[in-house]
């Protein structure tokens, strides 16, 4: 079987009702990136950034996988599929994906703030952290997010994965992020790039992608 890797974003959980980062409306319009998605808003200001998180499950207890999530899904019956996503809701897997990296975390799991190693997945009747809840060394929870200036553990398990791609495929991401968006670099020399996304993006390997101008939930055409 061939190897199907898809990088996923932001806009393939759009519509299910989960806001993006950098669309119209978008969290990055409520909220300063720094204050929110940094160590240094977390050390200014921990509950704004668990108050942040929190409402964000909120929103993911009502949302579900759209047909952008289920067609990758069904992709698995003709490739050996590999999901690297930078998305930290938990929709692919509810879809039923069964290889899903998580570049930037997961939204349902907390860790320790002096113990990485010290990872929690929150009860679905209360996922919540507050201020005080601590690890059995005493340190603060905080959301199992990479932050922006925190390095990102699974690059290196993404990388691998990446060039034993036969086909690759971007799903709903603006590209603006590294080093998630680096990944096509890794990617050998004239393996197919299809790119999934109602907006025009640009990459910095745009000669050699094959574009599709269409919302992740009318599936990747191609391989269907
Ligand atoms: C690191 C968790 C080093 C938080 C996230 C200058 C130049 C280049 C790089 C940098 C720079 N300055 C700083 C950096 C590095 C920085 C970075 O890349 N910054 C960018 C913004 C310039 N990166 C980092 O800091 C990373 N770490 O570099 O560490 C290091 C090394 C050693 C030691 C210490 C440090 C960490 C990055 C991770 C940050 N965390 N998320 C959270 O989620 O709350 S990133 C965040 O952006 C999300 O994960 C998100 O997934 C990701 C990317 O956004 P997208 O998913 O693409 O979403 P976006 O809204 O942008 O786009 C949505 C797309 O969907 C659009 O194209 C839209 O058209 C499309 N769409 C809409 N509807 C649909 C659709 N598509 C399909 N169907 C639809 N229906």
């Amino acid at each position: 079987m061939k190897r199907l890797v898809v990088l996923t974003g932001a806009g393939i959980s759009a519509e299910s009702g989960i806001r993006t980062f950098r669309d119209s409306g978008g969290l990055w319009e409520s909220y300063r990136v720094e204050d929110v998605a940094s160590p240094e808003g977390w050390a200014t200001n921990p509950t704004l950034v668990l108050n942040f998180y929190a409402k964000r499950r909120a929103e993911l207890l009502t949302a579900s996988p759209n047909d952008g999530h289920k067609g990758l899904v069904r992709l698995e019956e003709f490739f050996k599929v590999d999901i690297i996503t930078q998305n930290i809701d938990n929709l692919h897997e509810k879809a039923g994906s069964t290889h899903v990296l998580h570049l930037h975390g997961e939204l349902n799991k907390v860790c320790s703030s002096c113990n990485p190693s010290y990872i929690i997945t929150l009860p679905e009747e209360a996922p919540y952290i507050k201020l005080g809840d601590k690890c059995p060394l005493g340190c603060q929870l905080r959301p199992f997010v990479v932050w922006f200036g925190e390095s990102v553990p699974a690059i290196e398990q993404a990388i691998d994965i990446t060039q034993q791609a036969d086909i690759f495929a971007i799903v709903g991401t603006s590209m603006n992020v590294y080093p998630a968006a680096g990944l096509i670099h890794y990617l050998s020399s004239g393996t197919p790039i299809y790119l999934i996304d109602p907006q025009p993006v640009e990459t910095s390997k745009n000669q050699e992608i094959h574009f599709i101008q269409q919302p992740a939930s009318l599936g990747i055409p191609i391989l269907e």
